[in-house]
């Protein structure tokens, strides 16, 4: 036997080594080259009628991305064109994912969630391009508003998903949509006009259409009819302070969270100033416009607009982001006070109003508007633009799922607004069965506007919670949530399907999750209720 030196022995193992590495590409190679090729000419052959595919390429694996093939494709609507964004990862599990965008949209949401776990995924611009704060795309597009609305969505799911069994060569076994925002109306949107499109749905903090932004317009007609009305970010921070210390143990827990706000009475009246303006207390004009803020806003015929929840009105994604701006309003060119630097929800209301609002299609002055005079312009909008119908049947029927979860602490969009929803749907299948199977909320304590922002524990994983409720028929009962300081974990605690709270065993830290118990809460919150 011929006695290797160490040399040899180092070589031949090296050759060993690169045989296998050699067989291994040229594997890898094939099955990219054959099966699943991530050329423009070779997806578009697999993509449906309408969808033209644009640009692709191979994205390697980052982080805990896995690798995949990302390609842009338009998909043609009756006057206009949708964008398209995908994501074929090389180790699939078999599902479709699509993501849900925010404001009014023009770009494409993150594929990332879907991608982390092997789903094929997808969004939509809603068939437009732009910032989402901007709706001069609109002006003169009534195409790309009916896209917008709920049509682009739609349309980009089936051809998303036909191009995706095409690619993979295989059906697929589950769709999933996600969207917060923007994406929670759009998922809504789904849940109640095209139910066959999804087996699960996620809505976070949905935006509910014409009557939201109406009430933003109204709000803000009276925040700047004088400069006395505008509540600095001090004056939130005050009130910030007093609604936690009257409201923080109605909960049973002083934990620094108003964990349900209905239970909170606070009267910002209160807070009046006696003896002039000062630093702990609120001049008659902000009093105006936190009581504006707070109540509920009701139209000629008697629909309610909800008011927001008390409670963690502060920092830098509370009301200064969203409604009341943290620089002060200036006098513009007509002498009408205007936002140098407008609140979210300002700039919303106006874009809504000037260029997506009207049945026209005229522009409607945010700062003139009134229910007698243009109410009937919003008529035969609104239902394009509102997910608010009741009627989940087909949903229901087809066995499919809706998940709902609201931040308590949106400044954005009201929390109770999506309770009344949640209402509506449980009312309007009363007597039916099942009932609550199809439907799942959650409320939030001192979440912002969607993941991430606000006091309370406000990062989840909504998406297992309804996997494992779609697949495997065990509905979410309790989701952990955790808050991040400067990228650490500070506190976790349960969301528990509402109407249960979450509450303290008595024992162990109560930054800690498994120190508390979904239950019924205690004391008398009715309906939608108030205090
Ligand atoms: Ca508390």
């Amino acid at each position: 036997m011929m006695r290797l030196t160490t040399t040899a022995r180092t070589v031949a193992a090296l050759s060993l080594l690169a045989l296998t590495a050699v067989t291994t590409t040229s594997s890898t190679v094939a099955r990219a080259a054959g099966l699943r090729s991530c050329t423009v000419k070779d997806l578009q052959a697999k993509a449906p009628i309408g969808m033209t595919v644009i640009e692709a390429s191979l994205v390697p694996a980052v982080g805990s991305t896995p690798a995949y093939c990302q390609l842009d494709a338009t998909v043609s609507t009756a006057g206009n064109d949708v964008g398209v964004r995908m994501g074929l990862p090389e180790a699939w599990n078999g599902k479709f994912y699509f993501a849900g965008v925010g404001g009014f949209a023009g770009s494409f949401g993150s594929l990332t969630p879907g991608l982390d776990r092997g789903y094929a995924s997808a969004t939509t611009d809603t068939g437009h391009r732009g910032i989402v704060t901007d709706a001069s795309w609109a002006a003169g597009n009534p195409a790309k508003v009916v896209d917008y609305a709920y049509r682009g969505t739609h349309a980009s799911t089936v051809a998303a998903k036909a191009l995706s069994q095409g690619y993979y060569g295989s059906a697929l076994t589950h769709s999933y949509f996600s969207g917060c925002s923007n994406g929670g109306r759009q998922a809504l949107m789904e849940a109640q006009r095209y139910p066959e499109d999804f087996d699960g749905i996620i809505a976070g903090d949905p935006a509910l259409g014409t009557l939201g932004q109406v009430r933003r317009t109204v709000v803000y007609q009276r925040m700047l009819s004088s400069p006395d009305r505008f509540v600095p970010v001090s004056k939130v921070s005050l009130l910030a302070r007093k609604t936690l210390e009257a409201c923080d143990g109605r909960d049973g827990l002083k934990d620094g969270l108003i964990s349900d706000p209905r239970a909170c009475a606070f009267r910002p009246e209160t807070l009046a100033c006696t003896a002039g303006n000062g630093p702990d207390c609120l001049t008659a004009g902000e009093l105006e416009t936190v009581k504006a803020i707070y109540a509920d806003q009701t139209t000629p015929s008697g629909a309610v607009m909800p008011g927001f929840p008390r409670g963690h009105e502060d920092g830098a994604t509370g009301w200064q982001a969203w409604l009341t701006s943290a620089t002060v309003p200036i006098p513009g060119p007509s002498g009408a006070l205007e936002f140098s630097n407008p609140p979210a929800g300002f700039r919303f209301q106006y874009g809504f109003l000037q260029f997506l609002a009207a049945s026209d299609g005229r522009p409607i002055d945010w700062r003139t508007f009134s229910f007698q005079r243009d109410g009937a312009r919003l008529d035969s909008t609104s239902s394009m633009f509102s997910p608010t119908s009741p009627d989940l049947s087909r949903l229901r029927a087809r066995g499919g799922r809706l998940l709902l979860y609201h931040g308590w602490s949106d400044p954005g969009i009201s929390a109770f607004g999506t309770l009344r929803y949640y209402e509506s749907v449980l009312k309007q299948a009363a007597g039916t069965r099942p009932n609550t199977d199809s439907i799942a909320l959650f409320m939030v304590p001192g979440m912002h506007h969607c993941q991430g922002n606000g006091p309370g524990p406000n990062t989840f994983d909504m998406l297992t919670a309804l996997e494992t409720w779609v697949e495997h028929g065990t509905a979410p009962a309790r989701v952990v949530a955790w808050h991040l300081t400067n990228g650490i974990v500070d506190r976790t605690r349960p969301l528990c399907r509402y109407p249960n709270v979450a509450k303290y065993s008595g024992t162990g830290s109560i930054d800690a999750a498994e120190n508390f118990r979904c239950e019924p809460p205690q004391g008398a919150t009715g309906p939608g209720g108030r205090p």
